[in-house]
């Protein structure tokens, strides 16, 4: 006997047990839409915070990475989540994913899904308050009336006037129910509330078998009336048992029949078109206003042209290139202007310091390196103009000795023969051109010693290397060849004089 109830008890268990088919795949006509605003899910189902995206709870409930856990296993306890959003479709699907355990064989008091008018609050019925209008779903835990038909799960309708009866487990007041067993599975246990067609109809995954698509038959109500608009929640509560009641998963899914959908799109690709048509008309109108105006007003020779008053997209991206142009090649004049200054500040160090190595011995004081550096370098300076000035004296001397050259030069090329006065005359002549040359000589002698005089105490020759040798012309020499020339060419010139004059005396 026993063992025929067992068998007819899995035979039945295997007739209930089916693969849920979504609607949209049975009806091609209905479209599916995940609703992310009604719906969490672990993992991250929860901020940092605490807190649950679009949804809000309270009570006991505490949300964590993969659950919210509405209340735990202690007595009195009441918790609730409730979305933030409204849920407006005609059709809709629920898919929840709980688990309920206790440490007691019997549980309390039970979970309870809500789609309701307004959100709830904290209350006497599962957690959430009475009086409730629009949709209860029951997961009655505790058999209050003691029929042995809980583990219940029971739908109950309220237009906000019904007190749930709890001593009776509202038995005369359920529209529909299954009795199930969702305590302590093994598995989650999972919901399907399918609401289609004003027909709600409850599918349940036992929580024991690995397929998650394997759902049975709960209960079906047809021709039932629920709000327009309502908000989403669960709440759940325990007495004097407890168990822990967490919801691992709450999906939204609308349903739009695919007609609808393209009345809608067709409504409002006509409303597109009717706001074209009126945009044209209007700017018909506006160009005819725009040439009656022309015509009234002949006179007004401003034709505005918004072309040219407005700068085209073209122009204005190539005036903001010319214009990054002109600052790049700022910037290229600036570093450029720059970069000549500092070439010319190294170039300047750099001949200074090449002078003082060449030209500036070394002192053996303790004068600091700066201050002596600094100190032979204006004497140098010092040392170069004056030599600079005494050429130029120098130069001077030379050009008026060359002048004077030339005029006894010439003066002897074209001797005057006219007598013997005249020979005196120009005897007395060369005479005085002697003169002014021994005068000049001794200028240029004077020049040279005043000259050789500071450079031989300011300037000195720069030594090749270690030994010391100086392989370059001294001045001593330099003005001492110098001389040495102009006496020769002055020598040179009174022998051919003397050699001229003679045979003219004796001829
Ligand atoms: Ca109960
Ligand atoms: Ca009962």
């Amino acid at each position: 006997m026993y063992s025929y109830l067992f068998i007819s008890t899995i035979y039945c268990s295997i007739i209930y047990v089916f693969s849920y088919t979504d609607p949209s795949v049975t009806n091609p006509q209905l479209v599916k839409r995940f609703e992310y605003k009604l719906s969490f899910k672990g993992p991250h189902l929860a901020f940092k915070d605490g807190s649950v995206p679009f949804w809000t709870f309270g009570g006991s409930a505490i949300a964590s990475d993969e659950q919210v856990r509405i209340t735990p296993s202690i007595r009195s306890q009441k918790g609730w989540i409730w979305s933030k959003n409204t849920l407006s479709a005609n059709d809709w699907l629920l898919d929840i994913k709980l688990r309920i355990t206790g440490r007691g064989r019997v549980g309390a008091d039970g979970m309870a899904i809500w789609f309701t008018e307004n959100p709830g609050v904290e209350g006497s019925v599962f957690g959430s308050n009475d009086q409730w209008k629009g949709l209860g779903i029951f997961l009655d835990s505790f058999d209050n009336d003691a029929l042995q038909n809980n583990p219940i799960i029971a739908v109950m309708l309220n237009d906000g006037t019904k007190s749930y009866d709890h001593q009776h487990d509202g038995s005369s007041q359920i529209q529909g129910s299954c009795v199930r067993d969702f305590r302590n599975k093994p598995l989650p246990i999972r919901l399907k509330i399918e609401y289609i067609n004003q027909g709600l109809t409850i599918y349940i995954n036992n929580g024991i078998s690995q397929d998650d698509n394997a759902f049975e038959f709960c209960t079906h109500i047809d021709h039932i009336q629920l709000p327009k608009v309502g908000y989403l929640g669960v709440t759940a509560a325990t007495g004097g048992l407890a168990d822990d009641h967490d919801v691992l998963e709450l999906l939204t899914h609308t349903y739009f029949d695919r007609q609808v959908l393209a009345k809608a799109h067709a409504a409002t690709d006509e409303q597109a078109r009717k706001y074209k048509e009126e945009y044209e008309k209007y700017e018909q109108e506006l160009q005819k206003e725009q040439a009656d105006y022309r015509k009234d007003h002949p006179d007004a020779t401003t034709t505005l042209n918004e072309q040219q008053l407005y700068e085209t997209e073209y122009d204005r991206e190539f005036r903001v290139i010319l214009e990054g142009q002109d600052q790049i090649r700022l910037s290229l004049t600036s570093v450029d202007r720059k970069m000549a200054e500092l070439l010319g500040r190294i170039e300047r160090l750099t001949s200074t310091d090449s002078r003082q190595v060449e030209n500036v011995p070394s002192t053996g004081t303790n004068i600091p390196a700066d201050v002596a550096r600094i100190q032979d370098i204006n004497r140098v300076i010092n040392a170069n103009t004056d030599m600079t000035r005494t050429i130029q004296s120098f130069a001077q001397v030379l050009t008026d000795l060359q002048q004077k050259v030339n005029n006894l030069q010439t003066n002897l090329k074209n001797p005057q023969v006219v007598g013997t006065g005249n020979q005196v005359v120009g005897s007395n002549v060369d005479a005085n051109i002697l003169n002014e040359l021994r005068d000049t000589i001794r200028q240029i002698k004077s020049e040279t010693n005043t000259l050789l005089h500071k450079s031989s105490n300011q300037i000195q020759c720069p030594t090749v290397g270690s030994v010391g040798d100086s392989s370059c012309l001294g001045p001593y020499t330099f003005f001492a060849i110098i001389a040495l020339q102009i006496v020769i060419f002055i020598g040179y010139f009174t022998y051919r004089k003397q050699q001229d004059y003679f045979p003219r005396k004796y001829l």
